[in-house]
């Protein structure tokens, strides 16, 4: 208190004391304002109270209040009590002195103002766990090694043991039981945090200390010294109750060095280790658990699953296979190799040769360390096409545990020219998918999800991407790299180029890729006549090349530079005459290139996000050039008339439209482009783009695009028609869609209209099949019809559309709203997944009139509406013992609903046989699930024939025993618990 007091009297003294009062506002009345800041101050009051139950609501077992979201609560109530305080004061204080204080409450109000604006959190109040996405990482299951996994779940649910090492050789399958063990991890409730953590070879602490922090949420500052950041992970770390899993560690280290406090039966917090070495897990004292390969007979189950037990239906096939899984020396990675590399092969003889080969190949190296690799080599030797030999090949340029895009690895096999002699991209790229498939059915390649920079509502975005197992990757490198000239040394730490002794004879591709090389030195020259590949991508700190670099790499055709730092490029590289691809996105600081003019073969040129302030010179010349690559360059304010039309190979261009002028220019010269295939643009605002499509629609008929207006977003690049609207004024214009959208998307749209339909021109939106909107404040309802449209247009627009996902809007309060109308609009009638979280002023989510918008329904999810009452409704109370029949559901997801009192009106059922997943969740108040089971033949009732689970919360049991459900009793076995 004596320390408002002090403020206030400092105020009067300092402002007070000069002649010229010159803080007093005539037009102000000092009343006013002191009645404008308790209002504002009882809406801080709500707000935090609105906030904090909120938490409660959404903060389920393991989440974690987000950081931002703390300290705001903290300052809230600070500015709280003593502005109250001072408030308490203001009252007393005489008439002629108030006029003075007048600008202290003004402050006072704006801080407040402040408080109030910073207090939205779009991003959510707490850390979610993703849920639909899952953190579950996709894994194999496990075949044998049962008690291995139950073992170390022993002692993760134990209090003996804090550290766990698990130990075995590569391949042996350390990775796969824990990923296993991680996902079950995520249904217990012991533990606030599962963290899963690759470790990088060779250790980088800082990067560690990133990874980890990440995984918690948080951000370490990049300018402090590891140490400091040691101590702020370890204060993160104690807040909560953790599980981290080290994979794939190979060098010692400490856990302080780190910042990851020790785990003991205080904490409760466990830490395991996968690791080749037994030395590190002793030196980490940890209780150490051997994996030990798989027995005969685990082996061929292994095998079996894998390959598909038709082959034992092969007369006399059955010895040969045994003794091939024999060979495999029970290594679970060798064995689902190989046995995809055998899937569909039923030929005696081609077993009894593959055997031998086998057999060959393993006694060459008999008790070496290499003994895995030369079992992988057998399935590489039966890749039966070079070309696919070589794209798997190519995989091993990235760094070790590299999630690659498919797109991202398709374009790279094309600069290579792995895949050519296509009439199309599309084709090419049609192809590079059928080669990535085929990889992952050999297992050469195994799934893994690439995460995108969307994060929104908590919910983070990822698609399938691919990764090389670590071991396949190091068997490339060992043991078939070098017969190819390849050269890799990506990730390793490098901070300079290998010296001469260090480099491979005459490399033909060479990998730098993710080092931190800060220069090239000076008159280094490697002479590398054959080097047809050269990668020093991801150098971060790479400024320089100097001339004499490339003087002996004249075969060179792919150069790759993106992500350095470099400022500008060597005129040498104007000698290289067959370069093919040059990847230069991402070099921001990148300023002059030299002439392109003699590069007639060049065919992918990618300067996206590159500094350049004008087009390179000599780009008009580039009658070969295929793929053009100029988004977000910032500096760059035009593309020259007349360079554009030269480009008439050109299959996929990307600009951005900053001026209007420009967009139309080059958009007439777009349209001469006969080969384009693809068009990827960026807008300003919503007047250029309208602009654009009102032209494009003349000539797009055939060009996939992807468009988007706003800031700059990683699109979701689902379809070949999308658009993305991302933070934009969308106030007065209304959005005019180009023909054949499929995937619409608007994120943090500003001044949107209270539907959808009145903010974009749905008109020309026939074929849209998705439709995302998240975070939009305005928007009341999806589609909003008067009497005279509602029959027609926009329900035949909105006919096809499959996907319809509304994340935190919060004003929405209904899907269709039809204004007098008795006609309920056919609409919404293919739609197939509908997915609604954070929209807190819905309360009833699928009226009766929809109805034909059930019968393709396959999934529903509803999520985080804290005012949702009701599922399905009828606004007629006659129609309550109505049945709802959902002909295709499968997922039913209600969760986080705390208000949701049933799912269909009082006594109505729902008929939905082919449903597989129910999950019901924090949805304390209802009281009843109307799903009838189907009846058999003899009357009796059944558990839908798909069913696999019911997932529930785990503190909601005492809820299950409550509610009702007619035969219940049928249905305990699917009953699944979760947190
Ligand atoms: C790389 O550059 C960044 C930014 O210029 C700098 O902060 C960092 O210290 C540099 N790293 C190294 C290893 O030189
Ligand atoms: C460029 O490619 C052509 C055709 O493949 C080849 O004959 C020529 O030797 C290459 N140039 C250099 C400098 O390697
Ligand atoms: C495409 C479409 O159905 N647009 C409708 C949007 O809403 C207005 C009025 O609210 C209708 O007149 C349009 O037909």
């Amino acid at each position: 208190m004596a320390e408002i007091v002090g403020a206030i009297f400092g105020a009067l003294s300092c402002i007070c004391g000069t002649p010229t009062c010159n803080c007093i506002d005539q037009h102000r009345n000092f009343n006013d304002d002191v009645d404008e800041l308790r209002r504002k101050l009882d809406s801080l009051t709500s707000q935090k109270q609105e906030i904090e139950s909120r938490i409660q609501a959404e903060a389920r077992g393991g989440q974690m209040v987000r950081q931002q979201v703390q300290e705001w609560l903290k300052q809230a109530e600070e500015i709280n009590v003593k502005l109250r305080a001072f408030l308490e004061e203001v009252r007393g204080v005489k008439w002629y002195k108030r006029a003075c204080l007048d600008r202290l409450v003004c402050r006072k109000i704006n801080m407040v103002k402040e408080m109030l604006d910073k207090g939205s959190f779009p991003e959510g109040l707490v850390i979610e766990r993703a849920p639909a996405h899952g953190n579950i990482i996709p894994t194999e299951n496990l075949v044998g090694q049962i008690s291995i996994k139950e073992e170390i779940w022993g002692y993760l649910m134990g209090d003996e043991v804090g550290m766990i090492g698990v130990c075995g050789i590569g391949g042996v399958g350390k990775t796969t039981i824990m990923e296993n063990l991680h996902n079950d991890l995520q249904k217990e409730t012991r533990f606030q945090k599962v963290i899963w953590v690759i470790v990088s070879h060779p250790l980088n602490v800082f990067k560690l200390q990133n990874q980890i922090a990440n995984a918690m949420g948080e951000r370490l500052r990049d300018d402090e010294e590891v140490k400091m950041r040691a101590a702020a992970l370890m204060e993160i770390m104690r807040r909560v109750r953790y599980v981290v899993i080290l994979d794939d560690v190979w060098q010692k280290f400490s856990l302080k060095e780190v910042g990851i406090p020790d785990p003991n039966v205080q904490n409760g917090c466990k830490v395991v280790v996968t690791s080749r070495s037994i030395e590190v897990c002793s030196y980490l004292r940890c209780k150490v658990v051997k994996v030990k390969p798989l027995s005969q007979e685990e082996s061929l189950k292994l095998f079996l699953n894998t390959v598909g037990d038709s082959v034992l239906q092969v007369p006399g096939l059955e010895e040969i296979l045994k003794l091939i899984v024999g060979e495999c020396a029970g290594l679970p990675l060798a064995l689902v190799v190989i046995a995809g590399s055998m899937m569909g092969v039923d030929d005696v003889n081609v077993w009894r040769n593959a055997l031998t080969e086998l057999q060959d190949l393993v006694s060459s190296v008999k008790d070496s360390n290499d003994e895995i690799v030369m079992r992988l080599r057998f399935s590489f030797d039966r890749l039966d096409s070079l070309q696919v030999k070589s794209c798997f090949l190519y995989c091993s340029l990235f760094r070790e545990d590299y999630v690659f895009s498919r797109r991202e690895l398709i374009e790279c096999w094309i600069d290579e020219g792995l895949i050519d002699g296509l009439p199309s991209r599309e084709a090419a790229c049609n192809r590079g998918h059928a080669i990535i498939d085929r990889l992952e059915k050999n297992f050469l390649l195994e799934k893994d999800i690439v995460w995108s920079s969307i994060s929104l509502g908590g919910c983070s975005f990822g698609s399938y991407g691919a990764k090389m197992h670590d071991v396949v990757r190091g068997m490339a490198i060992i043991g078939i790299g070098p017969e190819f000239g390849y050269m890799i040394k990506a990730g390793m730490n490098l901070v300079e180029l290998p010296d001469e002794h260090g480099w491979v004879k005459d490399p033909k591709k060479l990998s730098l890729m993710e080092n931190n090389i800060l220069k090239v030195p000076p008159s280094l020259s490697p002479k590398c006549l054959s080097l047809s590949t050269l990668i020093l991508s991801s150098n971060p700190n790479l400024s320089e090349i100097p001339e004499s670099f490339f003087g002996e790499m004249l075969a060179l055709k792919v150069l790759d530079l993106s992500s350095t730092a470099i400022e500008t490029l060597p005129n040498s590289i104007s000698k290289l005459e067959n370069l093919s691809a040059l990847r230069l996105q991402h070099c921001m600081k990148l300023k002059y290139l030299p002439s392109l003019a003699n590069l007639r073969g060049l065919k992918k040129l990618n300067l996206h996000k590159a500094g350049i302030e004008v087009v390179p010179h000599g780009m008009g010349m580039l009658i070969s050039l295929e793929y053009l690559d100029l988004l977000f360059c910032q500096n760059l304010k035009e593309i020259p008339t007349g360079i554009l039309p030269n480009l008439s190979s050109l299959q996929y261009l990307a600009v951005c439209c900053l001026q209007e002028t420009t967009i139309i220019r080059n958009l007439e010269e777009v349209a001469r482009l006969k080969k384009l295939e693809t068009l990827e643009c960026q807008f300003d605002g919503i007047q250029d783009f309208n602009h654009f499509v009102n032209k494009f629609k003349d000539f797009q008929s055939a060009i996939a695009y992807s468009l988007g207006v706003g800031t700059a977003r990683d699109m979701i690049r689902q379809s070949k028609y999308e658009l993305a609207i991302t933070e934009c004024e969308i106030g007065e214009e209304c959005v005019v869609l180009p023909n054949n959208l499929e995937d619409l998307c608007i994120i943090k749209g500003r001044n949107m209209r209270s539907s959808l339909n009145k903010t974009v021109l749905l008109e020309n939106a026939n074929e849209l099949r998705r439709c995302h909107i998240w975070e939009g404040k305005e928007i009341e309802c999806v589609v909003e019809l008067d009497s005279s449209s509602s029959s027609s247009l926009c329900c035949r627009v909105l006919d096809k559309l499959e996907l319809l996902d509304l994340l935190t809007l919060p004003k929405l309060c209904e899907l269709v709203r039809v204004e007098g109308a008795a006609t309920p609009p056919h609409i919404f009638s293919n739609l197939k997944k509908l997915t609604i979280s954070h929209c807190s002023r819905m309360r009833k989510l699928l009226p009766l009139e929809l109805q034909q918008a059930f019968q393709n329904l396959e999934e529903i999810y509803v999520n985080v509406c804290k005012q949702m009452e009701e599922i399905i409704t009828s606004l007629d109370s006659d129609a309550s013992s109505d049945k709802f029949t959902f002909p295709k559901l499968r997922r039913l997801f209600l969760t986080n609903l705390p208000q949701l009192k049933s799912i269909c009106s009082a006594k109505g059922v729902m008929v939905c046989d082919s449903i597989e997943e129910i999950a019901i969740s924090r949805c304390r108040e209802l009281k009843r699930i109307p799903v009838q089971l189907p009846l058999l033949d003899n009357g009796q009732p059944t558990p839908p024939p798909h069913l696999r689970e019911i997932e529930m919360d785990r503190d909601a049991k005492g809820w299950w025993e409550s509610v009702e459900w007619d035969h219940k009793n049928l249905l305990q076995p699917f009953l699944k618990y979760s947190d």
